[in-house]
């Protein structure tokens, strides 16, 4: 089975004002299909990746073959990476707010606070030297926050990515520009606690 694009959960403009309609059109008509398009050539003629599912792909990067290990790692996380980031987001007033329960707890264990946990997550967002990711993930015992750079994913090192924010200019340039700070303050509004929450719940199962 090829890879193929998911739809997005919600209309493109349903994160206004927040990110707006044309940057979500682009980003995930354009840039996510370009991922999976691009995956799918490069495992055109090796039947048993093709067998693999994205996350085999990716936690075994190191395993796949030399001459397409770049174009597997770029597209594969690319693939994988903007299908969780279009999860963790949610329209303003659904998404927003502070996480609940076990993620919260979790989160105040790991980062002392809330605030705290946001100005990490912040600190690995705007230190990222040009394009990747910020993240917070389970690393097998704890939660841990850094960045990646390009489309590398926390599964190539055997973590699970739990929240992603994308920060590459594509991301936030047409209504952001070079505020790369201010779109990620900014995006806190928009993010989904709720699957986030689930996202650890079945990390810490194992599953
Ligand atoms: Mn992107």
């Amino acid at each position: 089975m090829p890879h193929t694009l998911p739809d997005l959960p919600y209309p493109h403009d349903a994160l206004e004002p927040i990110i707006d309609k044309m940057t979500m059109e682009i980003h995930h008509g354009r840039h996510h299909k370009a991922y999976v398009d691009n995956l799918n050539k490069a495992l055109e003629n090796h039947a048993d990746l093709q067998a693999k599912s994205l996350e085999e792909l990716l936690r075994g990067i190191k395993n796949v073959p030399e001459a397409i290990r770049t174009a597997v790692q770029n597209n594969g996380g690319g693939h994988h990476n903007h299908t969780l980031f279009w999860e963790i987001m949610a329209p303003p007033g659904t998404g927003g707010g502070e996480p609940v329960g076990e993620l919260k707890t979790a989160i105040d264990n790991a980062f002392s606070s809330f605030t705290e946990f946001k100005n990490k997550v912040k600190a690995a967002a705007v230190g990222r030297f040009g394009s990747g990711w910020a993240w917070l993930v389970w690393d097998g015992t704890a939660l841990q926050i850094y960045s990646t750079a390009n489309q590398d994913s926390p599964l190539m090192q055997g973590h699970i990515p739990l929240l992603g924010i994308d920060v590459w200019e594509h991301a936030y340039y047409l209504k952001y520009q070079n505020r790369r700070p201010d779109y990620v303050d900014a995006w806190w509004s928009v993010v989904n606690w709720k699957k986030v929450g689930e996202n650890l719940t079945k990390a810490r199962s194992g599953k």
